[in-house]
């Protein structure tokens, strides 16, 4: 049998490697637009604006608070949501407030679908992407990558792309050892 130290050294290890997955996957609760909400904005710019600097994550949750009537939110693809075409919406919520949960990777899209899409082109649109922060796509503007910029190095490998893979080997070691010595 493992003596008393070994055991408390396999305890310490197996509770760090648990504490940082959990740390890892704590979803964060977005409230869209803050206190404006989901709404008509000041300025068509102001919820690109609101993305600007925010990093979202699968399982983060965006808080869309609007009063049922005024507003709706309706997922649509780039080209609906570039031209407020409201004709193809994916989905339409139209119950107030809506906390959409980010359950999948690449672009959404979110618009308002009403005075016929006239909430959309007065800017209540909003377009997130994971784990970037954000430039919203931007038609018309060229690429501005210098091509003489080495490409960026490869994260190492067992990185926190996937930490509960990065630390189960360290755990099995650490219990393997225990029983060794
Ligand atoms: C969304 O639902 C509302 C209320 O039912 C409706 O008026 C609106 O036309 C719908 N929009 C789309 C794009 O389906
Ligand atoms: C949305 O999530 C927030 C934070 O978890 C919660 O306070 C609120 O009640 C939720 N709203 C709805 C409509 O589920
Ligand atoms: C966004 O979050 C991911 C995962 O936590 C991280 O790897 C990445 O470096 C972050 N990016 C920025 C711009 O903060
Ligand atoms: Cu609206």
């Amino acid at each position: 049998m493992a003596n008393p130290i070994s055991m408390t050294i396999v305890v310490v290890v197996v509770l760090t490697a648990l504490a940082a997955v959990v740390q890892v996957s704590e979803a964060v609760n977005y409230v869209v637009g803050d206190t404006t909400g989901w709404a008509v904005p000041s300025s068509s710019t102001f919820y690109t604006t609101w993305v600007n600097g925010k990093n979202f994550s699968l399982g983060d949750v965006l808080e869309f608070n609007f009063m049922t009537g005024q507003h709706d939110v309706a997922t649509v693809s780039k080209t609906d949501y570039d031209a407020c075409s409201i004709a193809n919406a994916i989905t339409n919520v139209t119950t107030g407030p809506y906390n959409y949960t980010i359950n999948s990777n690449g672009p959404h899209y979110f618009i308002c679908t009403f005075s016929n899409g006239g909430h959309c082109r007065s800017g209540q649109k909003l377009t997130i992407s994971i784990g970037s922060s954000t430039e919203a796509a931007s038609p018309g503007s060229p690429p501005t990558t210098p091509s003489s910029s080495p490409p960026p190095p490869p994260p190492p490998a067992g990185s926190s792309a996937s930490p509960l893979a990065a630390t189960l080997p360290l755990v099995f070691m650490t219990i393997a050892l225990a029983f060794f010595y």
